[in-house]
């Protein structure tokens, strides 16, 4: 793949999720609706502006960058900073009420273990976690490590982690393909599977290939799930992903026809699609839309930049063409 193709792909990740966070906001809690009516929303709006899925990526993206790689107590500070200057983007319950521990003196490593039992399982740190796969997209060791990681400073129970690792290696697999190479879904899903340690995971990988080519929406959310909780929506983007290779556009109507927690889910499908498709797939009346998009994609230039010094495998170096 050359350098301009793998650039294209780190700013259709950032920019193809703040996108879909922007577009799903719009039915987040809602049901099931038709893919006509999103497309007559995502019309009318003038601006796509972006919630906490991506408040949270654009600290995530801030962090890896200026840390050079993963530092918990400067990514929990910058998460802490970024709240407090816009704590209006519709952040979950949990993630808050770490930041003011952490405030009290508390460590950024063991304040998530004391809300909830056993730690949050919410989707927060798996909507988040697009930046992680794209650092670490070489190395898939690295990669679980830094989102486990990365998840523990709000969302410390298994799942969470777990499901985090899981999206920021779907991105990492979805980046590493040329976009004019077709993806084979058996195989990306075996790859999944080989991933995964959880056993609830596991299942609902397992159900992923049963559900290729259904066209009945109740039918993949009764199996996957449209929540909020890690479990109930990182599959779900995985699958609303894999059942429309092809189009950004079509990936992320459809995630958000599900219903439910419907940003969060149109955030993490837009953030696999835009890796693989690259930015150039993402509609250019969304794009315009879009708040904020030059800092989303210097952010994400800069993602590349140091993502390619330190290191670009041999088969990734190709003449440009
Ligand atoms: N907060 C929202 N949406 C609500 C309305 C927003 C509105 N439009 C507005 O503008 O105000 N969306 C965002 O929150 C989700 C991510 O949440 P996060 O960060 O994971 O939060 P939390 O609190 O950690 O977990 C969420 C819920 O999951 C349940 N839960 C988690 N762990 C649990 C456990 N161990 N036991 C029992 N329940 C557990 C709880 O109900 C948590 O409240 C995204 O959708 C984002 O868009
Ligand atoms: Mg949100
Ligand atoms: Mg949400």
């Amino acid at each position: 793949m050359c350098r301009g193709k793998l650039k294209s792909k780190f700013l259709g990740c950032l920019v193809g999720a703040a996108i879909g966070d922007g577009l799903g906001a719009w039915r987040e809690g809602k049901g099931m609706v038709k893919r006509e009516e999103i497309e007559l929303l995502t019309d009318r709006l003038e601006q796509l502006t972006y919630t906490d899925d991506t408040h949270m990526t654009i600290g995530v993206a801030e962090s890896l960058i200026e840390s050079n790689g993963f530092d918990g107590e400067h990514m929990a500070q910058t998460f802490i900073r970024n709240y407090e200057s816009e704590p209006w983007r519709g952040y979950g319950p949990g993630p808050p009420r770490i930041f003011r521990m952490i405030k009290s003196g508390e460590p950024w490593h063991s304040a998530a273990n004391k809300i909830y039992k056993g730690g949050s399982f919410g989707n927060g740190s798996a909507m988040r976690v697009a930046p992680t796969g794209l650092l670490y997209y070489h190395n898939s060791t690295e990669l679980r490590e830094i989102a486990y990681k990365s998840s523990s400073i709000t969302h410390s129970h298994e799942l969470a982690k777990e499901g985090a690792a899981l999206q920021a290696y779907a991105v990492a697999l979805a980046l590493n393909t040329p976009p004019d190479e077709e993806i084979d879904q058996e195989a990306f899903i075996l790859k999944l599977q080989n991933f995964a340690r959880n056993q609830l995971y596991k299942e609902k990988i397992a159900s992923m290939k049963e559900l290729l080519g259904e066209q009945d929406r109740r039918q993949v959310v009764a199996a996957l799930g449209n929540g909020i909780e890690a479990p109930r929506s990182v599959p779900t983007a995985i699958y609303c992903f894999l059942s429309h290779l092809r189009s950004y556009k079509d990936c992320v109507t459809y995630a958000i026809s599900l219903g439910g927690d419907t940003d969060t889910i149109a955030s993490m499908a837009g953030a696999i699609s835009g890796a693989y498709l690259g930015i150039n797939a993402i509609p250019d009346r969304w794009r315009a839309k879009l708040e904020n998009r030059a800092y989303i994609e210097a952010l994400a230039e800069r993602l590349y930049q140091i993502a390619t010094l330190n290191f670009i495998p041999l088969q990734h170096l190709e003449q440009e063409d």
